[in-house]
């Protein structure tokens, strides 16, 4: 289902679902202020990637032994600023950096935010879709004598927002907060987001999975028959749309309906833990899923429910429409409760 356009702002989503006196009304709105002005910066960034010689490989690194690209760099650099700046951020979690950074606030009632500030940046050198992950935590503490760490593990389960945006033929940015997740369009004209107003839903009837299926043979048997039952058995068999970066399979799924699966494999007899990071990606999608009408699971049990162990956790995820992930569950033996 497309978006007509309109007038409803991410800050009415805000005013719409908080109270009046609610001291985090305040630092949601200055929280997503930086969100909306990152999202300005990069995507004028991108816009212009190659020309500024700004689409491939940084030469370094990141903690997880991933090759970082430039723009991994900046978009750390970019959100990590912005944060900092706007009073209402205790800490930020990023793919991009080992250890939480904890900043100093004036809102009384501030957030944690864990981010992906790039995420599918190996697209960039190709010039397709790329997003920035967010998830906001109420910390169960101000004390600032809890390593950052400590923090986000002891306030994983206090989710109080999601965001992503999706830098695409247009940048999209969609924010999911009390009850409803929306979806809002950059105008690159006035660096407003406007969207409909109707909150996003995943259709009845989807159609479409996403997986990249290069790594069947290393996935697990249950696994690899629904693989194939949803081609050749299913009543209509399902098709493949997969691009490579979370946050378009994601979105894209969310508007036309469809299962996206990064599950598990195994390799000489060890089983991985998937790729994608719990507290900054895989998080964020179960959260926003979860309000429009659908459900992130790791393959046995519901993403919200697991509690992180460490920061850097990866988990395998397997998020879409009820209908899709209840099937996928009925037919893998794991059936949802
Ligand atoms: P990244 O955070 O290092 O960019 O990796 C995450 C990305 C996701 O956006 C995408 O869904 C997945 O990795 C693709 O992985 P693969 O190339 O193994 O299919
Ligand atoms: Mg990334």
């Amino acid at each position: 289902m497309s978006q007509s356009p309109g007038s409803f702002t991410p800050f009415d989503l805000i005013l719409q679902q908080t109270l009046p006196g609610d001291p985090e009304r305040q630092t949601l709105v200055t929280t997503l202020q930086a969100i909306e002005q990152g999202g300005r910066k990069i995507s004028a960034l991108l816009q212009r990637g190659p020309l500024l010689g700004i689409t491939g490989s940084a030469h370094a690194q990141n903690v997880q032994g991933e090759e970082v690209q430039a723009m991994d760099q900046i978009g750390q650099e970019t959100f990590l600023t912005l944060f900092r700046k706007s009073g209402s951020v205790l800490g930020v979690l990023s793919e991009e950096a080992e250890h939480p950074d904890i900043f100093p606030v004036t809102q009384p009632a501030p957030c944690l935010v864990a981010m992906d500030p790039l995420d599918g940046s190996s697209n960039l050198s190709v010039n397709a879709p790329v997003g920035s992950i967010f998830a906001l935590f109420r910390p169960v503490s101000q004390n600032a004598s809890r390593s950052g760490e400590t923090l986000f593990i002891e306030s994983s389960s206090n989710l109080i927002a999601a965001a992503y945006l999706l830098y695409s033929v247009s940048t999209t940015l969609v924010l999911a907060i009390g009850e409803e997740a929306h979806s809002f369009t950059l105008d690159p004209s006035t660096g407003e987001y406007l969207g409909s107003g109707v909150p996003l839903r995943f259709p009845e009837g989807g159609k479409i999975y996403s997986a990249n299926e290069g790594y069947l043979p290393v996935w697990e048997k249950p696994l690899q028959q629904y693989m194939s039952w949803i081609k050749t058995d299913r009543n209509p068999p399902l098709i493949l749309r997969y691009i490579g970066a979370l946050v378009g399979d994601f979105h894209r799924n969310l508007l036309k309906g469809g299962i996206y699966l990064y599950p598990a494999d195994i390799r000489n007899g060890t089983k991985s833990s998937g790729k994608l990071r719990l507290l900054y990606e895989a998080y964020p999608m179960a959260y926003i899923a979860r309000l429009s009408g659908g459900i992130a699971t790791d393959g046995t049990a519901p993403i919200l429910s697991i509690r992180p162990r460490s920061v850097h956790q990866r988990v395998p995820l397997i998020v879409g429409p009820l209908d899709l992930v209840r099937e996928f569950h009925d037919r893998t033996g794991s059936p949802l409760d």
